[in-house]
């Protein structure tokens, strides 16, 4: 559960990243997939080389979404009530792969804006990341 200090966390890490937070999705997705190759098996349809417009394109979304779910850090299902139903019944991603995503978007913060990511700041993300992931793996079945 985020505490309060957690959400006041989240809020400021990702006002910091403001506009950035495209890139960070496009930077965390290139990660995940030359780290983690297994989860390019989702994305067949994408030309996943370096510095495509593909993944450029979805960072986009899914910095978007993180955005979103961190300016509604009270009702985060609520919030991504329909990625959520996305990736139950359509994308069914693995849900290990989102932990894998989480952790790559908190290097990708940590390499590119060092001085933000405080213990405090890093464990408070790693929860909302999770938060995120649980949300958009709850009606699987
Ligand atoms: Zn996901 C899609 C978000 C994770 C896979 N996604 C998507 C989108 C978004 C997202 C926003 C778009 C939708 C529309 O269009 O409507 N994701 C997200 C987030 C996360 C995620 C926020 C966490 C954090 N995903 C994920 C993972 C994976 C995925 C981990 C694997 C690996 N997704 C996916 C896919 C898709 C998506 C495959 C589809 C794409 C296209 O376009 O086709």
């Amino acid at each position: 559960v985020l505490s309060a200090a957690d959400k006041a966390n989240v809020k400021l890490a990702f006002c910091k990243i403001g506009g950035q937070a495209e890139e960070y999705g496009a930077d965390a997705l290139e990660r995940m997939f030359t780290t983690y190759p297994q989860t390019k098996t989702y994305f067949p349809h994408f030309d996943l080389g370096k510095g495509s417009a593909q993944v450029k394109g979805h960072g986009k979304k899914v910095a978007a979404a993180l955005v979103e779910a961190a300016n509604n850090i009270d009702d985060i299902a609520g919030a991504l009530s329909k990625l959520s139903d996305l990736h139950a019944q359509k994308l069914r991603v693995d849900p290990v792969n989102f932990k894998l995503l989480g952790q790559c978007f908190l290097v990708v913060v940590a390499t590119r804006n060092p001085s933000l990511l405080t213990p405090e700041v890093h464990a408070s993300l790693d929860k909302f990341l999770c938060a995120v992931g649980t949300v958009l793996t709850a009606k699987y079945r």
